[in-house]
């Protein structure tokens, strides 16, 4: 398959573009390390940053940063997995994969950016 370039922006709780997953594939997923997202004024690359005020808000994924680059199944933050700038993953169910900054449920409001990256399998 080829490449796919998604966009993923941090005002979506779950981004507005979904790809169908199937289980037992392989993705790929990897974003530009030089890309940077903002939340509120603070700007952090894919891999995200050491928020200690969202830590103890409740951020979305727990034990992974803020802003963080995430995955997760069906809009099902249950299913959840942390990208960063790269990442492989072996599909455990079939569904629409959806992506998100991970960050704490009532903040999305103060972020700004999309970043783009490539999925493949
Ligand atoms: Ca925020």
């Amino acid at each position: 398959m080829q490449p796919v370039t998604i966009i993923v922006d941090t005002e979506e709780k779950f981004s507005s573009i979904k790809f169908p997953g199937q289980k037992s594939i392989t993705y790929q997923l990897s974003a530009d390390g030089n890309q940077q997202w903002c939340d509120w004024f603070i700007k952090t690359s894919p891999k995200g940053y050491w928020n200690p005020l969202a830590s103890v808000i409740g951020l979305r994924m727990k034990n992974v940063k803020c802003f963080c680059l995430c995955g997760c199944y069906n809009d099902d933050i249950s299913t959840a997995f942390a990208i960063g700038e790269d990442c492989q993953i072996i599909a455990d169910q079939d569904g629409y994969l959806s992506f998100f900054a991970n960050d704490s449920d009532n903040y999305y409001n103060n972020n700004r950016g999309s970043i783009g990256w490539r999925l493949q399998c």
